[in-house]
């Protein structure tokens, strides 16, 4: 792992991320990739005994500090990546389902949902993407009529994790005219009549992933996050800060196959000697490791930066997110090559993180965009 000593980190961040190791390290690996659902159920449970959900909300609702910390949500993802896929989306989602609510939601909302959010009773997840409308937010088509005192849903979203497991989404939707500023935000109750999971989605790393469909959904006034209008900012303002934790989670999968190869490069033996003497194999180690130590200085220069006051860690985000998980999938690629025939054999570990890596360039912003936004940061 990375370096506690930098100087991104203060006491409390080396004394989490070192709590988590050690937990880790006594923890069973809980993933079924037959059974996602159940998998992920019982890693947020064991995160929330573990204490470990309290770094997804602020101290106020029991969390660990006074608000969102970004390079504790790092250090959480790079080690529970490490470890295991599942445990790290279970993890993400829980800050990433509620982030809107701790950043925009009101005192009743942050009440209602933070502290369970903590505490593991709630399983929130983020409504964003449309079939025709993922990486053009602002083309979103859900439409949130208000009649009275409640909004009423109607469509479709797609590509939602937690998509049958969550107990509560946030759903973007227009209230307005078409662009940027017709979005409104809602938490939705999985329990509100006229909302069905209408299909599960199976990926190359499972994960739970579905299709949610709106048919009149009543959605009371006070559920709204924000403003009416504020809708693309808020999903933007809570990628921004989980875009870095992307990253982090790149940087967790990457590690591993580094560590993974290490170990076999000093052990396989070729042409008489260890495969670690050959210098193709030594130029892939080194590409490896500073491909880490590179994408572990943007993210958590991107982590620090939001924590210290910044507005907005739009360019350093991105910039995060694109290097690490480009360079996460080159060291999953690297060891899979390193480990030859059983690099691609089921039930190794460089294949299951060969396999785990992959929609980390697509989800939250795929690597295209993030470089669309760094050009217009940069252009502008
Ligand atoms: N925080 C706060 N406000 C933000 C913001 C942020 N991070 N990013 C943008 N905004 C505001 C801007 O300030 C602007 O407000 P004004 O019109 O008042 O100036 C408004 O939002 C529109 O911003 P911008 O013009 O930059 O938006 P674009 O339409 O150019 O954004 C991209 C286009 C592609 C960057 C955006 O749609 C995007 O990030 N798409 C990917 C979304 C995604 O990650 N999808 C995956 C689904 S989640 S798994």
């Amino acid at each position: 792992m990375h370096d506690l000593a930098w100087p991104f980190f203060d006491e409390e961040h080396r004394a989490f991320a070192n709590r988590l190791t050690d937990w880790l390290a006594d923890t069973e690996v809980l993933d079924d990739e037959k059974r996602v659902d159940a998998s992920s159920r019982a890693w947020v449970r064991a995160l929330a005994k573990g204490g470990f959900l309290r770094a997804c909300v602020p101290d106020f609702y029991g969390g660990l500090r006074t608000s969102l910390d970004v390079r504790t949500l790092c250090l959480a993802r790079e080690r529970l990546a490490h470890r295991s896929a599942i445990a790290d989306f279970a993890f993400a989602m829980q800050g990433l389902g509620s982030g809107a609510i701790t950043l925009f939601g009101s005192a009743e909302l942050q009440r209602r949902y933070l502290p369970n959010v903590a505490n593991g009773r709630c399983i929130p997840a983020f409504a964003l993407s449309e079939g025709e409308a993922g990486s053009d937010v602002a083309a979103l088509a859900m439409k949130a009529t208000r009649e009275g005192d409640v909004y009423i849903l109607d469509g479709e979203k797609t590509w939602i994790s937690n998509a049958g497991i969550a107990d509560a989404y946030v759903v973007f939707a227009r209230t307005g005219k078409a662009g940027t500023k017709g979005l409104s935000a809602f938490v939705v109750d999985a329990e509100s009549a006229g909302l069905k999971v209408t299909k599960r989605i199976e990926t190359i790393s499972p994960h739970p992933l579905g299709t949610l469909r709106f048919d009149r959904v009543r959605v009371p006034v006070p559920q709204r996050i924000g403003e009416e209008g504020e809708g693309f900012k808020i999903a933007m303002a809570t990628l921004d800060i989980f875009r870095s934790t992307v990253g982090a989670a790149a940087n967790g999968f990457a590690r591993r196959a580094l560590d993974e190869t290490i170990a076999h490069v000093k052990s396989r033996k070729l042409f008489g000697a260890p495969l670690a003497d050959q210098q193709l194999t030594q130029a892939a180690i080194a590409s490896m490791a500073t491909d880490l130590d590179a994408s572990a200085l943007l993210v958590y220069r991107a982590a620090w930066t939001k924590d210290s006051g910044a507005a907005r860690v739009t360019r350093e985000a991105a910039m995060a997110k694109w290097f690490a998980t480009e360079a996460a999938g080159r060291a999953c690629d690297r060891a899979v090559q390193l480990f030859g025939g059983r690099g691609v054999s089921r039930g190794e570990i460089v294949e299951r993180l060969y396999r785990d890596v992959r929609a980390l360039r697509i989800y939250e912003g795929a690597s295209e965009i993030q470089q669309v936004v760094i050009a217009k940061q940069t252009l502008s």
